[in-house]
């Protein structure tokens, strides 16, 4: 027998049941759109298992009741999109339906490229060149849920403080993070360049307003093979006029605290699929300098440059002593970027970490004229290039101060994944810009 693919025109968000609600309507007539999951002819009983996302329930056809349905049920191919309508019935400990139509929406066509029940293991490289597919999979959806619960959580964090929601432009006509990883694009014939952050944007904007926010992607050339870099990522920013880096610690502890707290509360049900607890809110986030970090690297052994960036076998040392959150304070002014506030040979900086993880960076920055165009200048950037930005620090900014926090690393603690890419729904690295 031929399966005939059904279409009609309905409304079909008001007639449909999700599963885990269909399966509370016991003794009433359902309708539910899903996948065929698994199908059993057990003697001249077929059984389909048919998934939503929200849940499973299973589909149980007998022969000599309905024989024509019987048929069709066991024609249809496994993950078949089907439109099923019955009677909800306890059997035993179990809830099924049983049908009296079943309408095939769309075929599914065998081997599917990946398990989508996931029994069958795939590689990463595998279910990220099947995303769409690979969302069937119940851990792979959860870790995606909860990456939207997350981004709730802190744009309601920011909204509660008064903070404004700002959109920048991902394409311009200079670097913001210095020259280097910039990835250039052919603008009518003229180079511009992707954002690496929208830094001077949102420093520009506290001219405007007393905090401003934004949640959106930005791109770096780095040829980074690692687990926690991308090309393409999302960042979490904030900018905050008449404040200081100490505020904006202030205010970042109490967001991580806010997003550890309150994404697993609202996300319990995904955390349970993914059978993971992230770590608990921090009481406080200790704050150590980079002077402290330095001398708790040297007597860990590891030999190290004053100056130099912590990374590797430094950082292995300064984690084992802090393995959860800290800020890593008062950086060398020669290790940050230009618009950061200089102190001496140090700067108003920092970085939150987790462990051997940068969460996040941010800091003071300079809101004075003349200082800003000298500090581009000792980076040896050119000051001309921006005077398009640094014209607006002679009329009047106020002093401010902000932070820059990547969502996708965040998002690996939150879930437990160890790679990047996995919570990400279609990740970009210097290999990939496909599918
Ligand atoms: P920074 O360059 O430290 O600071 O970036 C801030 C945070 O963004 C995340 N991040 C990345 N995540 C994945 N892949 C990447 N390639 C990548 N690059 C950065 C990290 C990092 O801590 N403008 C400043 C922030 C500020 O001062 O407000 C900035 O961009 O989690």
């Amino acid at each position: 027998m031929g399966i005939v693919i059904f279409r009609e025109v309905v409304n079909m968000l008001n007639e449909r049941t999700h599963i885990s609600k269909a399966i509370e309507k016991i003794g009433e007539k359902v309708t539910i759109y899903g996948w065929i999951e698994d199908k059993r002819i057990v003697g001249g009983v077929a059984f389909l298992t048919v998934r939503d996302p929200s849940g499973l329930i299973q589909v149980t056809i007998k022969k000599d009741m309905n024989r024509e349905l019987f048929m069709k049920a066991s024609a249809i191919p496994r993950q078949s999109v089907v439109k099923i309508g019955g009677l909800v019935r306890q059997f035993g400990s179990k809830v099924e339906i049983i049908p009296n139509f079943i309408h095939v929406l769309s075929i599914a066509k065998h081997p599917l490229p990946i398990d989508p029940t996931g029994r069958t293991e795939a590689s990463i490289h595998k279910l990220l060149q099947n995303r769409p597919l690979s969302l069937r999979i119940p851990e792979i959806n959860a870790i995606f849920r909860l990456r939207a619960i997350t981004k709730q959580v802190i744009r309601e964090f920011f909204i509660n403080k008064g903070f404004v929601e700002v959109d920048t432009p991902k394409i311009i006509a200079t670097a913001t993070e210095g020259g280097a990883n910039l990835f250039e694009v052919n603008y009518f014939g003229k180079p511009a360049y992707l954002a690496q952050s929208p830094q001077l944007y949102k420093e520009q904007l506290t001219m405007g307003f007393d905090g401003v926010f934004e949640i959106a992607q930005f791109y770096r050339a780095e040829k980074s093979h690692t687990r926690r870099h991308l090309t393409e990522f999302t960042s979490v920013d904030l900018e905050v006029a008449f404040a200081d880096y100490n505020d904006i610690m202030n205010i970042l502890e109490e967001m991580i605290k806010y997003i550890f707290t309150e994404v697993p509360r609202r996300g319990h049900k995904e955390l349970n699929i993914l059978n993971y607890t992230p770590p608990p809110p921090p009481d406080t986030i200790p704050r150590i300098t980079y002077n402290e970090a330095i001398e708790i690297i040297r007597e860990g052994g590891v030999d190290i440059k004053w100056g130099s960036d912590i990374d590797g076998e430094a950082l292995e040392v300064l984690a084992e002593k802090h393995p959860g959150f800290y800020y890593i304070i008062d950086w060398p002014w020669d290790s940050k970027p230009f618009y950061i506030m200089r102190k001496g040979d140090l700067s108003e900086s920092f970085d939150l970490m987790l462990g051997r993880l940068e969460l996040s960076s941010g800091g003071t920055r300079e809101h004075r004229y003349d200082h800003l165009r000298r500090n581009i200048k000792e980076k040896n950037l050119n000051v001309e290039s921006f005077e398009y930005h640094t014209r607006f620090y002679k009329f009047g900014m106020p002093p401010h101060a902000g932070f820059g926090l990547g969502l996708d690393r965040l998002m690996t603690i939150l879930t437990g994944r160890e790679n990047i890419r996995e919570v990400v729904l279609y990740p970009r690295d210097p290999e990939t810009i496909t599918p």
